[in-house]
Order: structure tokens, then sequence, then C-alpha cells
């Protein structure tokens, strides 16, 4: 079994978060989506979500590419997750590219091509017109 590792906040899940997870998924045979929590989106990325912690991780496991949400809670615990999960492969959206290499010392590295012309901020914006 092939075990696959992503990371976000996901709030306000637009197709961009799906067409992620779904490629993500096609890597492997199990997807771990590691969910950042309220505290570390307002104190680490100085995002304030829409959504709360529990509301995005329930809508991302009615996702049908998800098996497994766990939390974010710092920068630091991606070597950890990826031993404690057996992680075969870790895959970001390629705004991120070069950012997480230092993990192809513990699994494969995947950078996936963001889907344009969508995102939680361009929403927002939308909705405040
Ligand atoms: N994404 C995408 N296309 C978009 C928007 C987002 O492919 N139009 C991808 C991002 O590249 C990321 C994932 O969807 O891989 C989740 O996006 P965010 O929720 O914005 O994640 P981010 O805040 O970048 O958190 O430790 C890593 C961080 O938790 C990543």
């Amino acid at each position: 079994m092939k075990r696959v590792i992503t990371y976000g906040t996901f709030d306000l899940l637009h197709y961009g978060h799906i067409n992620l997870l779904k490629r993500a998924k096609e890597l492997g045979d199990y997807l771990v989506v590691v969910l950042s929590t309220d505290e570390f989106n307002w104190n680490m990325k100085q995002k304030k979500c829409y959504f709360t912690y529990d509301q995005r991780k329930k809508l991302l496991e009615a996702v049908r590419y998800v098996d497994l949400v766990i939390p974010e809670e710092s920068w630091e615990q991606k070597v950890s997750d990826v031993q404690l999960y057996h992680i075969d492969t870790f895959v970001m959206g390629d705004d991120w590219k070069g950012k997480f290499d230092f993990l192809k010392d513990y699994c494969e590295v995947v950078y996936l091509e963001r889907t344009p012309e969508i995102s939680t901020t361009q929403i927002k914006k939308e909705l405040k017109k």
C-alpha cells in the first residue's frame, strides 16, 4: 500500500484544492491530509480561516480521495509525520516548490502544478464586491 501525505489550510474548499487532492491520491493508495489548526494558521501563517478546524476537517473527510485527516500544529512535524504514518510520497502544490526538499531523505517529494485562477483569497475578494 503506497501512502501519500499533503498539508494545507483548505479553507473555503474549492476545485483547486480538490484537483490537488485527486492528483495526490493518484500517486498512491492512501492519502493523509495534515490540516492546519486554527491556532497554527493564526500564529504561524497569519491566516484567519472562515471555517473552523472541525468544519474544514468534516469537509475534507467527505472528499473521496481523502483517507485520513490529522492536525498540523507546527512547521516542524513533517519528518515525524512521514515516519509515524510510513509515508512513501509527500505532495504539495508548486507554490511550495523546493521548500520541503529536506524530506527527500525520508520519502519521495512531489510538487504538483497549482490550479490557476482560483484561491481562497480570490474568493474572499470577489465576495466583498
Ligand atoms: N492549491 C492548488 N491550487 C490552488 C490553490 C491551492 O493546487 N488554486 C494547493 C496548494 O498548493 C496546497 C494545497 O492546495 O498544496 C492547500 O492549499 P492551502 O490551503 O493554501 O495550503 P497552505 O496554506 O499553502 O498550507 O505546511 C504546509 C502548509 O500547511 C501549506
